[in-house]
């Protein structure tokens, strides 16, 4: 049996890589292979091109989009397909929406070209769930500063992020069947509940536990 590849959007600060870590350990310990990865990264060709995209440019967008396509081609190629074939459920911070939602909807990338980067770099891969982590652009700059400054995304203002959150939800709109907005602005304890029971779908033994 295939694994399953779940992923966790949203905009900064909204608590992603907390959560992702939860689910991880949670999965695990209900007794499944579990890998937990990230983008851009995951591999060290694509954590060498995360460098790049994240630390270098500014960008023109559509460069930046194949930056972006570059490091996924690679992590899907040689981790996550690999991963789900060999039955292990993948779980990754940030995927392909990321792209749609910054790159497009933040930076103005025509959405076609999205596409057709997609379709070649992801040859039809899909997560089997998205949890869009959905927080208001103020309070999430406002826990993403409190953690400290990082990437040069987090130093562009809060029209952009707003362009952003309003790109995730949309995506999220478009696809109800595969993507689930969780509300980001709760406590860690209660987004947890509220991702567990949405992941817990999935799986009739996880739902036992959920
Ligand atoms: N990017 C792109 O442009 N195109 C793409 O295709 C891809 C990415 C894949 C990746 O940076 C950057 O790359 C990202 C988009 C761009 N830029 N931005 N901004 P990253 O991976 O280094 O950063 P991030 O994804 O934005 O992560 P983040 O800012 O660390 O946010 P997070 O993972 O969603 O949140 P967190 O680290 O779990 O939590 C942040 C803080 O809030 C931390 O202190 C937590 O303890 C706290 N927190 C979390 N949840 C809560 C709740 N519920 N209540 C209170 N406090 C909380």
């Amino acid at each position: 049996m295939t694994g399953r590849f779940i992923t966790l959007e949203g905009g900064e600060g909204a608590g992603k890589s907390t959560q992702a870590r939860r689910l991880a350990e949670w999965l695990s310990a209900s007794g499944l292979p579990v890998l937990r990865t990230r983008e851009p990264g995951g591999t060290p060709g694509a954590e060498a091109i995360r460098e790049l995209a994240l630390f270098r440019g500014p960008w023109d967008p559509v460069a930046e989009a194949m930056l972006m396509f570059a490091a996924r081609r690679e992590h899907v190629a040689k981790m996550i397909r690999p991963a789900l074939k060999a039955g292990i459920w993948v779980v990754c911070d940030r995927f392909a929406d990321s792209t749609l939602a910054y790159q497009g909807y933040g930076l103005g990338l025509d959405h076609g070209v999205w596409r057709r980067l997609a379709d070649l770099a992801l040859e039809g891969l899909t997560p089997d769930l998205t949890l869009v982590l959905d927080l208001p652009v103020e309070a999430g700059m406002a826990r993403a500063e409190a953690r400290g400054a990082n990437n040069r995304f987090e130093m562009l203002g809060t029209d952009f992020h707003q362009r952003v959150r309003d790109g995730f939800l949309a995506i999220a709109e478009a696809e109800p069947e595969r993507c689930a907005v969780i509300d980001a602005r709760a406590g860690l304890d209660e987004v947890w509940s509220a991702i567990r029971h949405r992941t817990a779908r999935l799986m009739p033994a996880l739902a036992e536990a959920a």
